[in-house]
């Protein structure tokens, strides 16, 4: 790759005469491929800030504004190619949508304020409010989407400034379950493997991930396994729904909702009845082997899982046998698993799958979760919300003191035990113990489920600040508003889902009156004597606080110490660990010469029960609503929807329905419908008839205000990540001519895909979809 990397002739490519062709800023306005208005002065080489792929990219400047986009070649993650969100992100930062000063609410108003107005104020009234009621009267919820430097500094600020423990993220209606999945099976968050393993595997899962909608630039990945392997991978997309990425399947699975972890069970049954499991890496590599062994044959016979997941057991055992008998097998997931009440147990038992098989810490052989937001590792990794930096437990006093001496701050200052997560949060305003919110980049009025509880507890609050660079839902409720510089107005470094930390250049100054998220903590900082100086003595830039990361995630497993920015920027980004002994980083984790952080080096193998689901569908709500995303939107839409490219594209939510359904309901493609939920019911959302979705399941995508969706979803969550569990709740449809909705039919049960589908040649059979029924 690297080699690759030293040929490419980047002025053959942006056309341009770049000074320093490795990682230069150019000022030369050239351009062959560009209307020579928008040519820009120059380029700056950065990193997308959408989603958790991390692709690398230049930032075209004209007259001090981005303009431009282009891919950069010489970046392993994307190799020159953007998705239609990185290609279009310059146009979101002179937005009508954004802030342009601090606002301050006034006789009902939020009117511009100063800086020194909103710091004042809201210094005075958390100091207020924790005099009377304890620090921990102040919570903050955050984000995936920050700098890693900006997450370290506001991080520090509210653990050791504020000193408040209930500090928690966006990232728990996300990577939550993954985090501790991987904690409860190796001892330590941190995704095993890398991109070039869907470059080398024979049989690729996918798991509750539509990649082709969400992490479209893996898909490259995907497509250089045939040229690097000689063959083709066999791709297998585990989704209740023919997502636009099961059309890349060799075999679909279309697993009922949310049994996946039946469903890995009932694999890792057959491999052990079938004696396919790796016996030499199970006694070496893994601990709780008899346990889980015994667990696994008693209680997950193939009839029971086929039962419990709706795939038959002659596909089941088809399945474990292409999994097994793979040299190289990876799974990779994202939140069709994450969001679920048994989440965590999930991610678990897909590691327990690759573990009997060995498929751990060799290229092409991993258990990959996906990461979403661009830098939802930065924010895992300095911690403070379910773990202290550099994945240090609270309960070790051992990591307490590290820390401690690490930062110079007294050992009694560092929290003792994780504060409230984010839906304890919640609850504590509804129940009047929390009073003050501080949200950083984050918009829960579109995102959160079951919003008419979180409404109810918002309106409690005394003072709810919004830290935001857009216009927001959430940002147009409170009483405060630091107005945020964003993507290409700042400096910093983002990790992605391999563990990569990329660089992103500031290529312009930040909008009108907006600070970037480091210098708002910092300043803020001033307000609370003498914490500034004692928590960022001298700091001036990001730099200072990437520097005090590297010393503190020095010989953890998140190792920065080897890095910087420029080696980063030379690199095409490293992922970690990097140091001494991984000067350019390191692809995987825990292969043959590096034991798991658990007590005995292996990871554990742990028996996981499924759980039916909380929610079934009954005669009133007989249908599952399955929400998620599409291709052109980004989550509540602040970035997306001024961009016409992307929003013309997807305007409005739709209610994609099997046609069998839609006819019950006597409304067809364009017609507008009602859905309900026992919390709620939004109005007049377009029908889009689809095969892909099978009888007895909608989809709505999340991203709309308008047709907010999360008025239906439930507030249920994982009882050891607290993630949502998004994916399934029971719902019912309303036309006009079918006011009431769908009604079954005494003993009728939604249907299901009959058969795993597998793939003949090149296509899906034409007949695929005849299969599916309804079961009686
Ligand atoms: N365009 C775009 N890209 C994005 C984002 C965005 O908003 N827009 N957001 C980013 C973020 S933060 C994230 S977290 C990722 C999310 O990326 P994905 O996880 O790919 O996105 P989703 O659409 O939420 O859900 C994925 C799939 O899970 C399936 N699913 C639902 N229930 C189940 C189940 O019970 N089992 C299984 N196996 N699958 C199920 C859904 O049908 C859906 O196809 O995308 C990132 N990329
Ligand atoms: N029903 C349903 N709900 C879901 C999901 C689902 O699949 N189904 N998925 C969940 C998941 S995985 C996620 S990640 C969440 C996402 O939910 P949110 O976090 O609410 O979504 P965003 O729209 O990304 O919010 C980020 C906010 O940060 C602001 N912002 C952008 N750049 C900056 C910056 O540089 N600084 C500051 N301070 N602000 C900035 C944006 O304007 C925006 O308001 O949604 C969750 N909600
Ligand atoms: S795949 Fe993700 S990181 Fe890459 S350009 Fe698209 S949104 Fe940006
Ligand atoms: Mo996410």
């Amino acid at each position: 790759m690297l080699n690759k990397i030293k040929n490419f002739n980047l002025k053959d490519f942006l056309g341009v005469d770049i000074k320093n062709e490795k990682y230069a800023l150019t000022d030369d306005k050239k351009f062959g491929k560009v209307a020579l208005s928008k040519a820009p002065d120059k380029w700056v080489r950065s990193t997308c800030g959408y989603c958790g792929v991390g692709c690398g990219l230049y930032i075209g400047v004209k007259d001090a504004k981005p303009v431009y986009t282009k891919g950069d070649p010489a970046h392993p993650v994307n190799m020159g190619t953007l998705c239609p969100k990185g290609l279009s992100e310059h146009e979101m930062v002179h937005s009508e949508n954004r802030y342009t000063s601090p606002m301050i609410r006034k006789n009902g108003q939020l009117v511009p304020s100063s800086w020194a107005e909103v710091f004042k104020t809201t210094s005075d009234k958390f100091k207020d409010i924790q005099s009377i009621h304890g620090n921990g009267a102040v919570a903050i919820v955050s984000t995936g989407q920050l700098l890693t430097e900006e997450f370290y500094t506001l991080g520090k600020f509210v653990q050791l400034g504020l000193k408040t423990n209930n500090y928690c993220g966006n990232t728990t209606l996300c990577m939550a379950s993954a985090v501790m999945g991987y904690k409860q099976t190796f001892g330590s968050d941190g995704p095993l493997g890398a991109y070039e393993d869907f470059s080398h595997a024979d049989v690729i899962m996918l798991i509750g991930a539509n990649i082709a909608d969400n992490h479209p630039i893996l898909k490259l990945h995907i497509a250089k396994n045939k040229k690097i392997t000689g063959k083709k991978p066999t791709i297998i997309v585990v989704d209740p729904r023919f997502s636009k990425t099961a059309n890349m399947a060799d075999m679909y699975v279309p697993i009922n909702p949310r049994s996946d972890l039946a469903l890995m069970n009932g694999l890792c049954h057959i491999i052990l009845e079938q004696g396919w499991e790796n016996e030499k890496f199970i006694k070496d590599r893994t601990s709780g082997y008899k346990e889980f062994r015994k667990h696994i044959l008693e209680n997950y016979k193939p009839q029971d899982v086929a039962n419990i997941t709706g795939i038959d057991v002659k596909d089941l055992y088809e399945l474990a046998r292409v999994y097994a008998k793979a040299p190289k097998a990876m799974s990779a997931w994202t939140m069709g698993v994450n969001q679920s009440s048994i989440g965590t147990d999930t991610v678990s038992s897909i590691c327990n799958l690759a573990l009997i098989t060995g498929n751990i810490g060799r290229e092409g052989a991993t258990a990959f979760s996906i990461t979403g937001q661009c830098n939802a590792m930065g924010t895992r990794e300095t911690g403070f919300t379910s773990s202290l930096p550099g994945y240090r437990n609270f309960a070790s006093s051992y990591d307490r003191e590290e820390y401690a001496t690490l930062v110079n701050v007294p050992l009694e200052d560092v929290p003792t035990k994780r504060g409230y997560s984010y839906p304890q949060i919640i609850d504590a305003i509804e129940s009047g113990e929390i009073k003050a919110l501080w949200l950083v980049a984050t918009n829960p009025l579109v995102s959160y489920p079951d919003q008419k509880k979180l409404r109810r507890a918002l309106n409690k609050l005394e003072l709810l600040v919004v830290q935001d660079a857009f216009k927001s839902e959430t940002s147009l409720k409170a009483d405060i508003v630091f107005s945020a510089a964003t993507w290409s107005e700042k400096e910093g470094t983002y990790t992605n889902s391999e563990r990569r930390c990329n660089y992103a250049r500031k290529a312009v100054e930040p909008l009108a009156d907006t600070k970037s998220d480091f210098n708002i903590v910092l300043e803020f900082s001033k307000y609370f004597e003498g914490v500034n100086e004692r928590l960022y003595p001298n700091w001036k830039q990001p730099r200072d606080a990437f520097n005090e990361w590297k010393k503190v995630s020095s010989g953890r497993l998140c190792d920065y110490s080897g890095m910087s920015y420029e080696l980063i920027e030379e690199l095409g980004g490293i992922q970690w660990p990097c140091n001494e002994k991984y000067p350019k980083g390191k692809a995987r984790l825990y292969d043959e010469n590096m034991p798991c952080p658990t007590q005995d080096g292996k990871a554990k193998l742990l028996a996981l029960d499924w759980l039916p689901l909380s929610e079934p569908c009954n005669s009133n709500f007989p249908l599952t609503l399955n929400t998620g995303r599409t291709v052109e939107q980004w989550h509540t839409r602040t970035k997306t929807k001024t961009i016409s490219i992307l929003n013309d594209l997807a305007p409005e939510a739709w209610i994609e329905i099997n046609p069998v359904d839609a006819k019950k309901l006597e409304v067809s493609n364009g017609d507008r419908i009602d859905i309900s939920s026992i919390r709620g019911r939004i109005n007049n959302i377009i029908v889009k008839e689809s095969q892909n979705i099978r009888i007895g399941s909608i989809f709505v995508p999340f991203h709309y205000n308008e047709q907010l969706i999360n008025t239906i979803t439930k507030a249920e969550f994982d009882p050891k990540s607290f993630e949502p569990n998004y994916k399934q709740c029971a719902v019912q449809l309303h036309s006009i001519k079918v006011p009431n909705g769908i009604v079954f039919q005494e003993g009728e049960v939604a249907g299901v895909l009959e058969h795993i589908v597998v793939k003949d040649e090149n296509n899906f059979t034409a007949n695929t979809f005849e299969k599916i029924k309804t079961t009686k």
